[in-house]
Formats: structure tokens, sequence, C-alpha cells
């Protein structure tokens, strides 16, 4: 018999209140309303993952947040197995990438097709930025993961991050029992991550908030690695300017290291797995702040470029940000079924469009 129906929103306040199959109001966009459907429901609405983590709290977010994009963060890398029916089909529409295809991960910056813009061009770059979100094998993600498992989550990125050499040498802060002055000094560095969005609240990403949770900073502040947001590890090679390559480079070696201490969850088809679906894959983000004053001004044409060499559109401050003084964040679209180098160089071809129709303009 099938469950009765239950209208989505902000009134629902936990999966107590999924007593029966959700029901989204018209126009809503999120890939959950798009595939969960009712034959869906009914199979996977008492199921839990490997974890322990329950289907509801899987889509919770979605649920309850009729703006999300997607609506889904696994409870664990088992929660894409278990939940399939819908998952496979959220990967195959988001990332284009069917349950048969295969990923393959590659981190070798010397691969990188980049020389080095010309003066005038690297004037109009900001900054840039490269990050990976990564999780350990043997443990559930973010929605699933319980306080003792982020105190071992972060001894174990803390014992990684001690053994660097050289430039990622460093320093790890605790962001529980944080003093002030290092607080202030982080949020004046951007590097400090606030606590986990409404998306996040709703999945039970932020639960037990700050115990787990920290920073680890290289000695000059190009380096820094999050512990416990919204995936467990989010390595981040950072600085002033346009060397993309230099900045990649530090990433990769970074990575590489800690993985050679910490087994990452991974696997051939899915690439590195991450709470949320859309960051499957290699999980990288590159990014420049680029000034293109001219060009945004016309506004289908920007994003002609931008969906031509896939490449996203952002404002400066975060993912829900919008954009100040005609300074944009421009970084690779795409996550999973391309290799982090095949990613980065998407991003520099998208810029590199970008710049040049700027000087023309
Ligand atoms: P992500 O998922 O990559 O962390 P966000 O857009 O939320 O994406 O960015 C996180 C933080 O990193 C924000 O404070 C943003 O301002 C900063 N950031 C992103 N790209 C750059 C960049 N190229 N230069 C400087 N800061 C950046
Ligand atoms: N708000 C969620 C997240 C989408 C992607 N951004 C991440 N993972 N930070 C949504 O479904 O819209």
């Amino acid at each position: 018999m099938s469950t009765p129906n239950v209208p989505c929103g902000l009134h629902l306040n936990s999966i107590d209140d999924l007593t029966g199959y959700p029901v989204f109001p018209e126009g809503t966009k999120s890939l959950l309303s798009k595939f969960n459907t009712r034959e869906i429901w009914e199979k996977y609405k008492d199921k839990r993952d490997a974890y322990n983590v329950p289907y509801k709290l899987c889509i919770f977010s979605g649920v309850k947040n009729l703006d999300s994009g997607i609506g889904v963060y696994a409870g664990s890398h088992d929660s894409y197995k278990v939940f399939s029916d819908l998952m496979d089909q959220i990967i195959a529409y988001y990332h284009k990438h069917k349950p048969e295809d295969k990923h393959v991960s590659d981190m070798d910056a010397s691969k990188l097709r980049c020389p080095p813009l010309m003066s005038d061009e690297a004037a109009m770059i900001v900054s840039t930025r490269i990050r990976v979100g990564r999780n350990l094998e043997g443990y559930p993600l973010a929605p699933g993961v319980t306080k003792e498992q982020r105190h071992e989550i972060m001894e174990k990125v803390v014992r990684a991050c001690s053994t660097f050499v050289g430039d990622l040498k460093g320093t790890f802060y605790a962001l529980e029992g944080m003093d002030e002055k290092t607080k202030n000094q982080l949020i004046a560095d951007h590097f400090l991550f606030k606590e986990g969005d409404r998306f996040l609240e709703a999945c039970g990403c932020n639960r037990d908030w700050p115990s787990g949770r920290g920073i680890f900073h290289n000695a000059d502040k190009t380096f820094l690695v999050w512990v416990n947001e919204e995936d467990q590890l989010r390595i981040i090679s950072m600085q002033k300017g346009a060397d993309i390559l230099a900045v990649f480079e530090r990433l990769s070696r970074a990575a590489n290291h800690i993985e050679s201490v910490a087994k990452f969850s991974h696997d051939e088809h899915l690439g590195y797995i991450t709470s949320c679906p859309t960051n499957l894959g290699t999980a990288l983000r590159a990014s420049v702040h680029i000034k293109l004053p001219k060009l945004a001004k016309r506004k289908d044409e920007f994003q002609a470029i931008a969906d031509k060499y896939y490449v996203q559109i952002r404002g400066i401050h975060g993912e829900h940000s919008g954009s100040v003084g005609g300074v944009y964040d421009i970084s690779n679209k795409r996550r999973l079924g391309r290799s982090e180098v095949q990613l980065v160089q998407d991003m520099y071809n998208g810029i590199k469009a970008m710049i040049t129709r700027e000087k023309e303009l």
C-alpha cells in the first residue's frame, strides 16, 4: 500500500516529518524533484546504507530547500550503490556519466598546456585558486559521520599534514577552542570556513559544530586544508596573480603526499567520492578571480563563451555570491568523466577566450 503525500518545504524540521511521499510545488527545479518518483520512494523510503544512513536523510536537503539544484547528499560511498535508482539518474543527467562509464584521475601538472599569459593579460587576474574535495576510505560522509569519527579523521589528516616538507610545511588550527586573535586573522585571510549553509544543515552536516573541524595552512598562506567541512578534506592551493601552473603543481604535490599516508575513498566509476553528487570524480574546482568589465556588460556573449569552454561564472565571495567591482570567479564546470589536468585545462582555455574578447572590446 503506497504512503500518503507530504508537501515539501521549509516547514519540515526533520526526517521524522517525512511520513509520506514528498511532493514538490509546480516549478521546482531540483534533480531530486525530477527523479525521486513514487516508485523509487516506495523502494527506498525505509532503507539505510552500509553506515546506517537513511535514504530520507540523503534527500532531506532538497525536500526542505525547494531552491536546491540537486537536493541530495550521499551519507557514504555505499549510498551511491544502495540508492542507485536515484543516484545513477542524477549522475547521468548532471555529469553526462552513464553507469557503465569509467573515471580516470590524473593530477600530473606537467601535462597542463598553459603558456604564461602576457603581462597585460595576467594583470587582469587578481588571484588563482584550485581545490579538490577528498574523503577518507572507511568512514561515512558528512551526513553520516559521528562526532568520534570526525576526531579520528582530523587526527589522521593532521598527522599527514605534519609530514609536509619545504613550502608545504605549516600549522593546524582546530576550530574548537580557537582564540579570537587566530580566528580574526584566518577570517582576514579569507581562510576560515563558516558553518555549513542551510542545504548542508538540513542533511546533518553541521552536527556537533565546531567539534572535529579545523584548518591547516602553510607558512606562505598559499596552501590550506579544510578538515570536515562539506567534505572531510578540501585541499586548496591559492595565490595572488595568474600562475595557474604553479598553483596546480603545489596542489598535486600536496594531494599526492596526503594520499600516500591516508587512503581516499575512490572507485573506477565515480572517481573520488564526495558527499554532494556534483563534486564526484575529481571534486576539482580551478578558479581565477578576473576583471572582465566590458565582456560582463554583454551577458549573453559572456555566458556563451562560458558554455562553449565548459566554465562557470560565479561571484567572488562563494558559491551563491555576486560579482564585486567587475571581478568574476571563473572556474571549470565539469567534475566527473575527465581528469584533474583536463579540468584545469578547461579553465585555462576558457579564461584565454574571455581575455581575448575583453581585449577586442
Ligand atoms: P568552493 O566549493 O570551491 O570552496 P566557493 O565558491 O564557495 O567554492 O569558494 C570558497 C571560498 O574561496 C570563497 O571565499 C571564495 O571567495 C574563495 N575563492 C574561490 N576562488 C578564488 C580565487 N580564484 N581567488 C581567491 N579566492 C577564491
Ligand atoms: N545546495 C546544493 C548544493 C549544490 C552544489 N554545491 C555544493 N555541493 N556546495 C543544491 O542541491 O543546490
